[in-house]
């Protein structure tokens, strides 16, 4: 019986249940201000709103090699500055992948109730065996079904999702109803969580791509961990046009871009960003962006210094978030593997 049941009939009053979060980051290199504006930034947001269940995502990263040192050495940078960035752990659930089996557990089973053909259509498979040419291993191919068991073993309402990742969530879902059909309702089938109005930051030296960490070029993104003068440095160096006139204008992508970040970081409209900025320079203009994302990052900056020299302290906030995420994966594994016929 739901809490509203339980209400309509006079009971006791229970809050109503928050709806679910699931959210997961590979820890596959150095955040840049994209994935802070793009991502980050709302998981800090959604802690008050939803029960948020997040995790480093570093099972999906071993699809690509990876050098074991640096992807422990990754893992746990990504998760102290997420919390230097306001992921709290009062509040939500927050651990590493690896740390709950039960994530690969469930991708197993889940893997047979994905097709061949299924996975064969996604995109992000697609460009990455052509990147990685060399290693197109089952893991890569079958990424979604493991992205299907984070967020079902958790029995997730809804997904944070960028246009990336989009695909997958559809393929979680139906993969969730076909379990369902079968079993009975087992799993809860997720819905998109597309947050209005999010920031999509673009490269800096090329706007017509998104600003990427695995871009060859150092210039073209800001990393979260940059030194302030390196900020100001590649702001002044990012591209822009001929025209001289901070406005947002369709084949202003350079300038639009900054606007953008700009408004991201201080909640201005585009209106007030031209009255500010109407007769100046872009020289001005970007010393004014860049000082913006210095005044968000400098404090996360400082707080993960902090947190980054206390490595005991980051294990232990990351062992409890295991153990209540635990709690909750083996609710639902042992539904799963009772279902299927499997002896537990
Ligand atoms: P890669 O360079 O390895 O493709 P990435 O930097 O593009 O990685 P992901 O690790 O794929 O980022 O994404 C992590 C999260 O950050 C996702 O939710 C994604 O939508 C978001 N994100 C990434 N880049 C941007 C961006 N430029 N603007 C807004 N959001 C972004
Ligand atoms: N594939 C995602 C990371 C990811 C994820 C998830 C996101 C792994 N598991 C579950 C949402 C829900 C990415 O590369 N951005």
């Amino acid at each position: 019986m739901t809490n509203t049941e339980v209400n309509n009939q006079g009971a006791q009053e229970a809050p109503a249940r928050k709806k679910r979060i699931f959210s997961a980051i590979q820890p596959s290199g150095q955040m840049t201000l994209g994935n802070y504006l793009g991502a980050i930034r709302n998981w800090v947001e959604m802690q008050d709103e939803f029960d948020c269940v997040y995790a480093t995502a570093n099972l999906h990263a071993i699809t690509v090699r990876q050098d074991p040192k640096k992807l422990k050495e990754n893992t746990l940078n990504l998760f102290a500055l997420l919390i230097a960035s306001g992921v709290d752990p009062e509040k939500s659930i927050f651990f590493h992948q690896s740390q709950v089996a039960a994530h690969a557990e469930l991708a197993w089973v889940l893997g047979t109730f994905t097709q061949f053909g299924e996975l064969s259509r996604m995109t992000q498979f697609k460009d990455k065996s052509a990147r990685h040419a060399d290693n197109i291993n089952a893991g890569l191919f079958t990424y979604p079904s493991l992205m299907a068991a984070d967020i079902l073993l958790y029995q997730a309402d809804l997904v944070p999702v960028g246009e990336d990742q989009k695909q997958h969530l559809e393929l979680t879902r139906d993969i969730a109803e076909r379990f369902n059909g079968i079993y009975g309702k087992t799993f809860v089938v997720p819905e998109p969580y597309i947050k209005k109005n999010a920031a999509r930051v673009r490269n800096l030296l090329d706007p017509s791509k998104k600003m990427s960490k695995s871009d060859q070029n150092t210039k073209s993104y800001i990393l979260m961990v940059d030194e302030p003068a390196t900020i100001m440095k590649k702001f002044r160096s990012a591209v822009t046009d001929s025209e001289a006139c901070v406005r947002y204008a369709e084949g202003k992508d350079g300038i639009n871009n900054l606007m953008e970040i700009y408004s991201a970081c201080t909640g201005k409209s585009y209106e007030q960003i031209e009255d500010e900025f109407r007769g100046k320079g872009y020289g001005d203009f970007k010393n004014a962006v860049g000082e913006a994302v210095v005044a968000v990052l400098e404090p996360i900056q400082i707080r993960y210094k902090e947190l980054i020299s206390d490595k005991k302290y980051l294990d232990e906030l990351a062992r409890n978030g295991a153990a209540s995420a635990e709690r909750l994966a083996k609710r639902t594994i042992e539904k799963v593997y009772k279902k299927v016929g499997l002896v537990r």
